[in-house]
């Protein structure tokens, strides 16, 4: 593993201790600003262990127990293209590339007027030595289910006139782009700055605005009804998610009423698990139409668990995405543990209950490597990314109103092309970067790659 190392006086900060030290840096502040995440990190903590006094090997069959202590991910929202350029610039300082497309708009379920991405590192032993990511929204504000052209003009206005994003964090951050990394003091400043930008806001929030845009999705007005932008939350990853949810509920923290992705099953354990705590009421203040300044709260920020399992194939997440489906139609009008009953037996009938199965069954990710009496052993590539469906079960279960839109408008267009030519970099494709590395590991010891058909829908 490399070493990760912090930024101390002379010393070169390369770009994976850069992303190591902002990692740490936002969990420090958030940790102030919302106290439960404290609790869930130290829950997940507490989990972390028991599972690796149980069995160290099988609990670091996806990441040795250091990336996963240390690993996290965030949630931002940003309004305009712009603002996600810049934003991509300011990841870029620490090696962190915009990574899928996901268009969370137009579901039944949900009222999200954004398409985001996930800005990540991309190399196995970068992912190694500190796989922090960020899932990052972008508000779709010509989008007309959402927003009338009166109030886009509006919106629109309010975004331009606003800056997320200084000079100064933009040039160092540049500059630590094109250096690989920077000096201690650059470096600092490039944390505090890089930080300080996702922290919340005290300035007041102008109410008429932000309920109007309310009245369309609560995300709508936490990204466009406020002149900053902030972490929305920072997640810990877990070794077994069921445990953390029954240690949390006992602590008295309410979750959601499921576990988002596969259930709890006795096969292999694919793509992701998440849950989450519900959004806390947090201090904030308003202006009112008279210019009066009063106190109120806002329910935005939550906290949020994950447990990382194998990545699918395009074939596995077809499958994947169809046993959801069928899942759905079995389960309509359960509550949650009759849904989770029928969510495991979709799995025991759809899915091979070994690695190894998965492997052959052209399922799922792996590298393969020679063992010392020269035997070939196959180990699984662990998902690094999110899940559209997931996503937006998080996003709905957090908001406290279901917002509005007109599903007889035209959407307007967004995709990989638009996101590409917005953010000004290479997007990459998760099933490609997958297939990629697993091919790299049979060509580097002279074998034939498995093919792999087709290409996964983001
Ligand atoms: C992002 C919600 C999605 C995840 O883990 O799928 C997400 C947000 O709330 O901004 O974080
Ligand atoms: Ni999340």
């Amino acid at each position: 593993m490399s070493e990760v190392t912090g930024p101390t006086a002379g010393d070169f900060v390369d770009t994976i201790g850069l992303r190591a030290a902002f990692a740490r840096s936002l969990s420090a502040m958030y940790g102030t600003e919302v106290p439960a995440y404290t609790t869930l990190v130290d829950v997940a903590t507490e989990v972390n262990a028991q599972v690796m006094a149980a069995d160290a090997m099988a609990a670091q069959r996806l990441g040795t127990i250091d990336r996963v202590s240390a690993e996290r991910h965030g949630a931002i929202r940003v309004g305009t293209p712009t603002e996600l350029r810049q934003v991509a610039q300011v990841f870029a300082a620490f090696g962190m590339e915009p990574v899928g497309f996901y268009d969370l708009r137009g579901s039944a379920a949900t009222t999200l007027p954004i398409v985001s991405t996930a800005f990540r590192p991309i190399a196995r032993d970068a992912l190694a030595a500190n796989p922090f990511r960020v899932f990052t929204s972008v508000l779709v504000t010509d989008d007309r289910r959402y927003f009338d052209a009166e109030l886009q003009a509006e919106l629109d206005d309010f975004l331009a006139s606003r800056e997320l994003f200084g000079p100064e964090l933009l040039d160092l951050a540049a500059k630590a782009e094109s250096s690989g990394g920077l000096h201690s003091a650059e470096a600092d400043r490039l944390l505090e700055l890089a930080t300080a930008v996702f922290e919340l806001s005290s300035e007041p929030v102008d109410r008429a605005w932000y309920e109007r845009l309310t009245t369309v999705s609560g995300v709508a007005a936490d990204i466009g009804g406020v002149r900053s932008t902030h972490i929305n939350h920072l997640t810990p990853r877990v070794l077994d998610i069921d445990a953390l949810y029954d240690r949390m509920t006992e602590r008295g923290i309410s979750m959601i009423d499921e576990i988002q992705g596969p259930p709890r099953w006795e096969g292999p354990d694919v793509l992701l698990r998440q849950t989450s705590f519900k959004a806390l009421a947090e201090p904030r203040r308003f202006r009112e139409a008279d210019g009066s300044v009063v106190d109120g709260t806002l329910n935005v920020r939550f906290g949020e668990v994950e447990a990382r399992g194998i990545a699918l194939t395009a074939k596995g997440r077809d499958l994947y995405d169809r046993m959801l489906i069928e899942v759905d139609e079995r389960s309509e009008g359960l509550g949650p543990d009759e849904k989770h009953q029928v969510k495991v037996a979709v799995w025991r009938e759809h899915l091979p209950t070994t690695e190894e199965e998965l492997f052959d069954a052209g399922l799922g990710f792996c590298t393969v490597h020679r063992d010392a009496s020269g035997a070939l052993r196959r180990e699984p590539i662990v998902y690094e990314d999110f899940l559209p469906r997931s996503a937006a079960g998080i996003f709905a279960s957090n908001l406290s109103e279901s917002g509005s839109s007109d599903s007889a408008q035209q959407g307007s267009v967004r995709d990989l092309a638009w996101l590409r030519e917005v953010i000004g970099r290479t997007v990459h494709d998760p099933t490609d970067l997958y297939a990629a590395e697993q091919v790299a590991s049979y060509e580097a010891l002279g074998l034939d790659a498995p093919t792999l058909a087709g290409r996964a829908v983001p």
